[in-house]
């Protein structure tokens, strides 16, 4: 996440950007460089078309074979940047979109690529030097004025939130809140807690009221929050459990605030209980629209059954993404901000990971940017924070598998990317079978990798409404540890889009 290019780097690299033209223009004159520019061509008109089906790994595809042919043409790197952008590859959409710049500088749509990876990536003040161009450039250009007015709100805004939240160091929103002092309205028909404590009928009920998408009272809510808090703190960043030969655990991926396919899980898994226990690997919140709905059941299950219920954090159980992708804005829309405060607090108390008999470890993104890395070290995370840009703690939240040995630099743009020699040095290093993550999106739900020591598995079908993915869940028995895999299809839920809250600038259409 370094080395960003500044504005006044754009306008320094505009003369290798005429050079560049300059030599195409003498190559010109050759036959084969005109054919091939004219392959190049037909392969982007391919890509495009592949891109407007939503194809968009073929897109980059095509797009990358046009680069091949003509390796100077801003405008592909420009288009497979978006189709990057379309599939959460935000490093590599900021790669290409700073090349597209650079080697056309008069490319607006470069400097919109640029922002829009930037804004994904959460760097706002990055972004808004590029919509700074682009309104330099287009004084006139209305979309290009509301992008950047956007993007200013949201500089000035983090900005004040940082200060307060200077101020407020140290301090829970729970010591501010008067919990039992809020009164449940009379109006109010739904579920309320037991003597204070979530109970099954409790659970029961609210699935069905949120099936009905109405809301649960903001005081039961805040009475979960802090309860779970409790829970979690008390957690070491690294849970071990173990099971007998004959118990079962089921893996979960990604949710996503795609309650409907959640309750899809419970009822073709069965209903979380102390002999059907749970592990959901993070991601539980942001792009759905129900993010409330699964985070608020996740926990209700958590308080219920502690000890067979699990949950570990992803990387969007943070308030960068929060901010971003749509959890903060929902909270706000069906609650307040405070209320938003408070669920941060919590995130920052999952868990990182889970091993199950010593011989399965479990994180939401993967392995470390460095080897050598031991459970010991992960057990010593000091969790309760925001993830940092680097080291053990971002790279289980963050990295992911890649097919060739060794490491590289990460698609999108934090901690790595890890291959399968590194996969196999740390489980031999740990004494350890197999990892499973999730925190990709996977046609078939779940991929095994790296020779069968790597597994992924996602739970988010039809991610987006629009990725045509199934969804999967593991089963892992205690007999012999080997993940079972399970697939389902999305399920249809109402009428309210994903991204319903995200960043406005996120919504228009640009990723
Ligand atoms: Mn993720």
């Amino acid at each position: 996440m370094s080395q960003r290019r500044s504005v006044s780097d754009v306008f320094t690299v505009t003369g290798s950007g005429n050079m560049a033209e300059a030599e195409r223009a003498e190559e010109a004159g050759g036959e084969p460089t005109i054919s091939r520019e004219k392959t190049a061509e037909e392969l982007k008109e391919q890509a495009n078309e592949y891109f407007r089906v939503k194809d968009y790994d073929r897109a980059v595809q095509y797009y990358t074979q046009a680069i091949g042919l003509s390796p100077d043409t801003a405008i592909y790197y420009g288009n497979r940047s978006l189709a990057y952008l379309r599939t959460e590859c935000y490093g590599y959409a900021l790669a290409d979109a700073s090349r597209a710049i650079q080697l056309d500088a008069k490319y607006i749509k470069g400097y919109y690529r640029r922002a829009a990876s930037n804004m994904a990536l959460g760097k706002l003040k990055a972004a808004l030097k590029d919509y700074e161009t682009v309104v330099k450039v287009r004084p006139h250009d209305k979309d290009a004025q509301m992008k950047f007015q956007e993007c200013s709100k949201l500089v000035r805004q983090k900005a004040f939130e940082r200060a307060i939240a200077c101020e407020q160091h140290n301090r829970s929103v729970v010591d501010s809140l008067d919990i039992e002092g809020m009164t449940i309205e009379d109006e109010y028909t739904g579920p309320q807690l037991k003597d204070g404590n979530v109970t099954i009928d409790f659970m029961l009920e609210l699935m069905q009221f949120y099936k009905d998408q109405k809301k649960l009272h903001r005081k039961c809510v805040y009475q979960m929050l802090v309860q779970v808090k409790d829970i979690l703190s008390k957690l070491p960043s690294l849970v071990e459990i173990s099971l007998e030969k004959s118990q079962q655990v089921t893996v979960c991926g990604d949710t996503h605030g795609q309650f409907y396919d959640l309750m899809n899980i419970f009822h073709l898994n069965g209903l979380p209980s102390e002999n059907n226990p749970y592990i959901f690997n993070g991601d539980f919140v942001d792009r759905g629209s129900f993010s409330v709905e699964v985070i608020v059941t996740l926990f209700g299950f958590k308080l219920l059954y502690p000890a067979q219920f699990h949950l570990l954090r992803g990387n969007h159980e943070t308030d960068t993404m929060n901010q971003m992708y749509g959890f903060e804005g929902e909270v706000k829309a069906k609650y307040s901000a405070q209320m938003f405060q408070l669920f941060s607090e919590v995130f920052q108390w999952l868990p990182l990971a889970m091993c199950v008999n010593q011989r399965v470890l479990i994180m939401h993104g993967g392995l470390f940017s460095e080897d050598g890395v031991t459970l010991d070290q992960i057990r010593s995370i000091e969790r309760n924070r925001q993830p940092p840009d680097s080291g053990p703690m971002c790279d289980l939240l963050w990295s992911d598998p890649q097919p060739q040995d060794g490491r590289s630099s990460s698609k999108r743009g934090v901690s790595c990317q890890f291959g399968p020699d590194v996969t196999r040095r740390f489980l031999e290093e740990n004494g350890l079978d197999y990892i499973i993550r999730s925190h990709e999106v996977k046609p078939e739900g779940y991929e095994v990798s790296h020779n069968g020591l790597c597994v992924t598995v996602f739970s988010a079908p039809n991610y987006c409404d629009q990725m045509g993915n199934k969804g999967a869940y593991i089963h892992l028995n205690g007999s012999d540890l080997k993940p079972k895999f399970h697939q389902f299809e999305a399920v249809p839920h109402p009428n309210v889009k994903p991204m319903m809250y995200a960043n406005s600038l996120l919504q228009m259409g640009m990723m």
